[in-house]
């Protein structure tokens, strides 16, 4: 008992080290939202669970409550009794009044997502099997497979669309989760203080669906005017800006690899 004990105490310790030694994990939405509407999924998240919480506990509760006051021995006649009107009315309005209680907040938070405010800076995001390209129109600088680079505390607006099948561009520390459809445009918007963060593909969207991850780099604005006046010149350097084809070619050649030196350990 000691033994098993001491084993479950040391993978708990391990697991949490784990978490607090890996580089940003994806999943820190839950206790650091960076944006105003990560913020508002976060409190919308523990309110839900708030007010499941109660449908959890009390049918456990009068389940082992039942067990033990009406528990009889072999033999015993059951009781034969079912339906019971009033009771069902008040176990249907009660769930569904919380349900109601849910459901306001999160329409409200989720109309907030979907009207990007007046934006200061427009990105269009382009999914690619298996890469994301990003194009700043107001620039007319555009690049593929690299990180997201945006202003810190200024509205960023994202027009989504695809080249091939259905992607979906999610960030989680940004509280954004928008499908890039191929022929469509959709939006999305975030305003996030400074930091890097992760993201990846949120749609099955091939093979190598698991490689198509999200890199975003938020920069104070002094140096994210610097780093556009670099991209500006290094973009007006090349004959031209690389095209997807040439994009997809070089993240199929670093992806074969990435499997050769899992491969040769
Ligand atoms: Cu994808």
């Amino acid at each position: 008992m000691r033994k098993t004990q001491l084993l479950l105490l040391t993978s708990a310790v391990l697991m949490l080290a784990g978490v607090a030694l890996a580089d940003s994990p994806i999943t820190t939405w839950l206790l650091d939202p960076a944006t105003p509407l990560a913020r508002e999924v976060q409190q919308n998240f523990w309110l839900t669970t708030l007010l499941v919480l109660p449908y959890l506990v009390l049918p456990q509760v009068l389940l082992v409550f039942a067990i033990w006051k009406f528990r009889e021995s072999r033999g015993h006649k059951p009781a034969e009794f079912h339906e019971n009107i009033k009771l069902e009315i008040v176990w249907t309005v009660i769930p569904a009044l919380t349900l109601i209680l849910i459901s306001v907040p999160a329409y409200h938070t989720m109309r907030k997502m979907d009207v990007p405010p007046k934006s200061d800076l427009v990105v269009e995001v382009i999914g690619h099997q298996f890469f994301w390209e990003y194009r700043y129109p107001k620039y007319n600088v555009g690049f593929a497979n690299e990180p997201l680079v945006v202003p810190a505390d200024k509205v960023v607006t994202l027009n989504c669309t695809s080249v091939d099948v259905i992607h979906s561009f999610w960030v989680p520390a940004f509280g954004i989760k928008q499908d890039a459809n191929p022929g469509r445009i959709t939006h999305t918007w975030f305003k996030a203080r400074q930091g890097k963060y992760k993201g990846q593909c949120a749609e099955l969207c091939g093979p190598l669906h698991g490689e198509m991850l999200i890199d975003v780099s938020v920069l104070t604005e002094e140096k994210f005017d610097e780093w556009i006046r670099n991209k500006i010149a290094t973009n007006s350097e090349q004959e031209k800006p690389k095209d997807s084809t040439t994009v997809a070619g070089e993240k199929a050649a670093w992806l074969q690899g990435q499997g050769d030196k899992r491969a040769n350990g």
